[in-house]
């Protein structure tokens, strides 16, 4: 019998709702009140964050598709890679691009989807096996903070890439980047490659015009994660009490985006029997997204037991792909 084209492994059992309980109790009783960036993304916010990509001011999504049309087939070619790993795989749309050079060059044998969203990782496997010839997928639905040990080993002597898109590598603070960076390189064996894709510093005005568009939609995103805290911890935050905040911190080299309360708050997190107060004005940091120079990626990268092999950027030089190697 010939083997199957498509696994799909899931190990995501309701411990969602933990880490977004955790979270938010640890989050919200901070003296300067957080939420990690992960929970914005219920389907709503992935919607949002969609139209967020296609915005004129969002540059990322656009300069990095634009590398992996230009550098694919260098990528494919320097490493000649036979697996792809892809972290927060969702609709595979980019990947599509590395896994078309692979396929030209012959060297295409599988692909791993990483992904929180089940549907996704099931709907991009299918349609990529009959796009693809020969090709295996062996999807893993998890979050890629707790699972990357489900992550299967490679199947074939060949080098893997694994492939972190994106810019997400942002929203780790600098230690925890160090941290997870180690956890990738693990995975890579003694022969792959890391694939990370980074938003690079540049005039701020530009940055924060970004996270800070016309159409409000990267507000209306922001604000999502107060609707998200509502229906899933019986939360009754009044989203629109918040103004959206986002600006480019100098010394940090990171965008960093607030709800701002337009005034005193009162409000009730059912399911942890928490109450919290915000003064008017008072500041509740949703996201960080680091911004970086080739200095920083080489250093963390070094940090991390891997050095960078290769970087390629778009021609305006906003963003870049990294390929590191161990
Ligand atoms: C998905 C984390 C890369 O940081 O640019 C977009 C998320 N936040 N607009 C980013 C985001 C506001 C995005 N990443």
């Amino acid at each position: 019998i010939a083997p199957a084209r498509v696994v799909v492994e899931s190990h995501l059992e309701g411990g969602e709702h933990r880490t977004l309980a955790d979270d938010v109790l640890d989050g919200l009783t901070k003296p300067f009140k957080e939420l990690p960036p992960k929970h914005f993304y219920d389907a709503r916010g992935a919607e949002l964050f969609d139209r967020i990509c296609d915005l004129p001011e969002y540059y990322p999504t656009r300069c990095e598709r634009a590398i992996l049309q230009a550098d694919s087939a260098s990528i494919v070619d320097l490493t000649g890679a036979t697996e792809l790993v892809e972290l927060g795989s969702g609709t595979a749309a980019k990947t599509r691009l590395l896994l078309r050079a692979m396929h030209e060059a012959g060297t295409l044998h599988r692909y791993v989807p990483f992904d929180v969203t089940e549907s996704m990782v099931r709907a991009s496997a299918h349609e990529l096996v009959d796009e693809f010839d020969g090709l295996r997928v062996h999807g893993i639905v998890g979050d890629f903070e707790r699972h990357l040990d489900r992550i299967p080993p490679p199947v074939t002597p060949g080098p893997r890439i694994l492939a972190f898109l994106g810019g997400t590598i942002g929203n780790f603070a600098p230690g925890t980047r160090r941290r997870f960076l180690r956890s990738l390189r693990r995975l890579l064996g003694e022969d792959g490659y890391l694939l990370v894709g980074t938003d690079l510093v540049k005039d701020p005005a530009v940055l924060e015009a970004a996270y800070n568009d016309a159409q409000g939609v990267t507000a209306e995103f922001n604000r999502n994660v107060l609707h998200v805290l509502n229906r899933e911890l019986q939360a009754d935050f009044v989203p629109d009490a918040f103004e959206h905040v986002a600006f480019f911190d100098r010394d940090r080299e990171w965008i960093e985006m607030r709800l701002r309360a337009r005034r005193p708050q009162r409000v009730r997190v059912g399911a942890l029997g928490l109450r919290v107060t915000f003064a008017a004005g008072e500041e509740l940091r949703t996201e960080i997204s680091a911004k970086f120079t080739r200095a920083r990626i080489e250093g963390d990268l070094a940090a991390s037991g891997m050095e960078l092999a290769a970087q390629y950027t778009d021609p305006d030089g906003l963003f870049a792909l990294n390929l590191a190697s161990v």
